[in-house]
């Protein structure tokens, strides 16, 4: 299990309301105690933006987060509590403020190879695949290729001498300590089609790239961890999945929630059957990191409309599946946030440590939105508290440490028999039915030898 963690909205160890490494570093016993294996640390690289995906300096931690000494020691800290830690690396683009952009708009080499300046007015034509955004901005008179907006032109990898430079971005990261990464933005590295002037992926390409990277860092570190970040269709996150080892299942994500918060179990099967379908029978060439949210979504709790209930049905559902899982921080608080495509802050709000939202390390970086003191969401008010929503998440976290034989278990089965969802799941040396009951009246079972029920009725 991995916790999504943003470093900002975290924990403050220095007094200045945000969120940093010390602070980090004093809370990984509670991380700890979670039952997670390790850490997705969102953006960490010294950039202007709140998000940290538009970095200004790959070789160099965000001042604001400390100094790469605190890095090192949060790290150290990590793996004594032998969690492994995975840096969220956007290698896709840089911040327009980044010296080699600034060159590039110069005119030097070999700055101005790493972006893509136009070359034909038609490419202006270009749209974004998803929401039809334009994605050329332009600079004081030169456009260029920005597919995520203006504050991140993208960086142009037909450049060899740029492959060159992550290469060694990857193995100062590696050297520093981290256990691998997690790979923004994986099927962005070639998405511009420079003989149609359109947006279109070159998966091919683009799948070469990631092999020739992560060959690289594994012939520094071996054991490195890689999580591809592919929002897209199951064969596309399949072809990525493969070469990094664990590919984020955004089908499923979106198939469970909507079927847990329609009560109507039809898309998590059909998900789920294509999951069954694919490598996950026989041959397992990856695993796949099954989550419900992360920082581009809205909160579960927000999703499932303030219902506690269903947010906390749909995380047993997602526990009780093979793969790796990983879920956002906050999300054991049950904070809510509602996704914002041009803005979103909102999901990455500071986590409530204190009901009367102030205390030792509590970080207050942001006017709050969603997650207000005196709300009785905050940790230290669901502790005093039986059956709180802390504790009911936890007991669910509980259940999946106790059974971690799961995550490389096989789905062998699948059944569904009204809103029963019904799975059949072996380990190598243990196996289990699973039933899920998505409905709303409770449901016998006539036969309960060798079933481990998961969710009762609710
Ligand atoms: C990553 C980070 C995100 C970050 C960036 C840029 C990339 O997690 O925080 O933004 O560094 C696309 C990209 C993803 C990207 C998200 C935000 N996430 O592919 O890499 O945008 C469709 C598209 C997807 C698209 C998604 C967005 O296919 O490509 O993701 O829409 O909504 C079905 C379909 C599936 C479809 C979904 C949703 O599931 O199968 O294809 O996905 O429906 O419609 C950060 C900031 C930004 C900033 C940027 C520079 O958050 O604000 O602008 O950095």
């Amino acid at each position: 299990m991995f916790y999504e963690l943003y470093l900002r909205s975290f924990c403050d160890g220095n007094g200045d309301g945000i969120g940093d490494f010390i602070g980090a570093e004093r809370k990984l016993d509670y991380l700890a105690n979670l039952g997670i294996e390790g850490i997705w640390l969102l953006p960490i690289l010294h950039s202007p933006s709140y998000h940290g995906y538009s970095v200004i300096d790959f070789f160099s931690v965000n001042p604001i987060y400390g100094t790469l000494k605190d890095l090192r020691n949060f790290l150290a800290s990590a793996h004594k509590l032998d969690l492994k830690v995975i840096l969220d690396l956007p290698m896709n683009h840089t911040s327009p403020n980044h010296e080699w952009f600034l060159k590039a708009l110069n005119g030097e080499k070999p700055y101005r190879d790493w972006y893509l300046f136009l070359k034909d007015e038609q490419w202006l034509k270009a749209r974004r695949h998803w929401d039809g955004e334009q994605v050329w901005t332009n600079y004081s008179g030169q456009w260029v290729y920005t597919l995520f907006g203006p504050g991140s032109p993208d960086l142009n990898y037909e450049s060899s001498s740029l492959w060159q430079q992550m290469k060694e971005v990857l193995t100062f990261w590696l050297s520093v300590g981290f256990d691998g990464f997690r790979f923004d933005a994986a099927k962005h590295i070639f998405d511009f089609s420079l003989e149609k002037g359109i947006c279109e992926y070159q998966h091919s390409r683009n799948i070469a790239f990631w092999k020739e990277m992560t060959a690289h860092c594994r012939s520094i570190s071996p054991n490195s961890i890689f999580v591809s970040e592919v929002w897209d269709d199951a064969q596309i996150v399949d072809l990525y999945s493969a070469i990094f080892g664990i590919g984020f299942n955004f089908p499923l994500a979106e198939d469970l929630k909507t079927s847990v918060a329609t009560r109507d179990p039809e898309l998590l099967v059909k998900s789920l059957r294509t999951d069954l379908n694919r490598s996950f029978r026989s041959k397992r060439s990856y695993e796949s990191g099954v989550f419900l949210t992360n920082h581009d979504m809205s909160r579960l709790v927000s999703v499932m409309d303030g219902d506690e209930k269903l947010s906390l049905l749909a995380m047993s559902v997602l526990l009780s599946l093979p793969g790796v899982p990983f879920f956002y921080y906050g999300e054991e608080l049950g904070m809510e946030g509602v996704y914002n495509t041009y803005f979103n802050e909102e999901q990455l709000e500071p986590f409530l440590w204190f009901e009367n939202g102030y205390g030792p390390g509590q970080t207050e970086w942001k006017a709050l939105g969603k997650n207000h003191p005196h709300s009785g969401r905050s940790l230290e008010a669901q502790k005093a508290v039986d059956g709180s929503y802390f504790e009911r998440f936890r007991a669910i976290l509980e259940f999946r440490k106790n059974n971690s034989w799961l995550r490389l278990a096989t789905m062998r089965g699948l059944k569904r028999r009204e809103n029963l969802v019904i799975l059949r799941v072996v380990g190598e040396s243990r196996s289990a039915y699973i039933y899920h009951n998505l409905g709303k009246r409770r449901v016998a079972l006539e036969d309960v030898s060798n079933l481990q029920i998961i969710n009762g009725s609710l």
